[in-house]
């Protein structure tokens, strides 16, 4: 009977809430929990959480509300090396470009929307360096995305579009 009452208080936690907990959980240091997480923040760190590299992403959010474009380094220092995406979490507006441009290190890098990300989008075969990718965000929602060829050391990042 306890065990049952716990399971539902388990599933009635689930939610913003609960998925920010878990993120502040995963991260294993000492840094308080980020409680303040929106919904759309939430899903980011979870999905960042889940592979990303503690010194790559520590559950912060750049802002970069209200500006017209936004530049996103591929090919930043985290990961272990030159595998990460700089910032690697950023809040935007409604509106805004982001602009991938390749750092020429760590090797080829692509950028292609994951998970369940609201956006899809796909910067097309890997490269070292070339023309930035830019990809307009005109709705609000989250954007989730991976450098395929470095899936698995955690070269990821988000983005969370607002009003
Ligand atoms: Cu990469």
């Amino acid at each position: 009977m306890n065990d049952r009452m716990g399971r539902r208080r388990f599933v009635a936690a689930t939610g913003a809430a609960g998925l920010a907990a878990l993120a502040g959980c995963s991260g294993g240091g000492d840094d308080p929990t980020p409680t303040d997480y929106t919904e759309a923040e939430a899903r980011v760190a979870e999905y960042l959480d889940a592979s990303v590299a503690e010194d790559t992403f520590d559950g912060t959010f750049a802002d970069a509300t209200g500006e017209d474009e936004v530049v996103v380094d591929v090919g930043a220092d985290g990961n272990g090396a030159a595998y990460a995406f700089a910032p690697v979490a950023v809040r935007i507006s409604a509106g805004t470009t982001v602009s991938w441009q390749w750092t020429g290190q760590g090797g080829v890098h692509n950028v292609a929307s994951d998970g369940d990300s609201d956006f899809d989008f796909d910067s097309g075969d890997p490269k070292q360096t070339g023309d930035p990718f830019e990809q307009s965000f005109d709705d609000t929602g989250v954007g989730l995305y991976v450098c395929e060829p470095h899936r698995s050391l955690g070269m990821k990042g988000g983005i969370v579009v607002v009003e």
